[in-house]
């Protein structure tokens, strides 16, 4: 727990107002493209350039997915997605991120952008619940690359 955020009480414990980094155990994606290995958005290193080593690509793909396990379920607060920054950002445009919990989806979220950005943060409503977080892109051909996936809670 993080002090000075202070504490407040949920139906199954106590938690902490202040959420933390919690960090992902394995990552698994549909693919893997010109060596983008899907562990590489859960690296702890956000070096958008892929020639860093530390950007996944998957290999062009109909509904390429990105999935990624946390040691135990949480409650979320946010998830941040950094986008790669070297060439094509724009892959990433309307993707959708879903949280789930023992692969039932409990938060889905479809982003409304048009164009791309560098860092998505997409607050969770609720404190939903969940053990895993799942990006994808909806059609194809195309590739879908991360350069990390970070998830906030509690
Ligand atoms: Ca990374």
């Amino acid at each position: 727990m993080i002090s000075g955020g202070g504490y407040g009480h949920s139906s199954t414990g106590t938690y902490c107002f202040t959420s933390q980094k919690i960090s992902f155990i394995s990552a698994h994606q549909i693919n893997t493209g010109y060596g983008g290995s899907a562990s590489r958005a859960i690296d702890g290193n956000t070096n958008s350039n892929y020639f860093g080593y530390s950007v996944t690509s998957t290999n062009w793909s109909q509904n390429p997915w990105w999935e990624a396990s946390l040691p135990r379920v949480i409650k979320f607060d946010k998830v941040k997605i950094y986008n790669r920054s070297d060439c094509c950002r724009e892959r990433i445009e309307g993707f959708r991120m879903t949280i789930l919990k023992d692969d039932q989806s409990i938060f889905v979220y479809d982003d409304p952008n048009s164009s791309w950005l560098s860092v998505y943060e997409i607050d969770v409503p609720g404190l939903a619940e969940g053990n895993k977080v799942k990006i994808e892109l909806i059609g194809g051909s195309k590739i879908l690359s991360l350069a990390e996936v970070e998830t906030y809670g509690w």
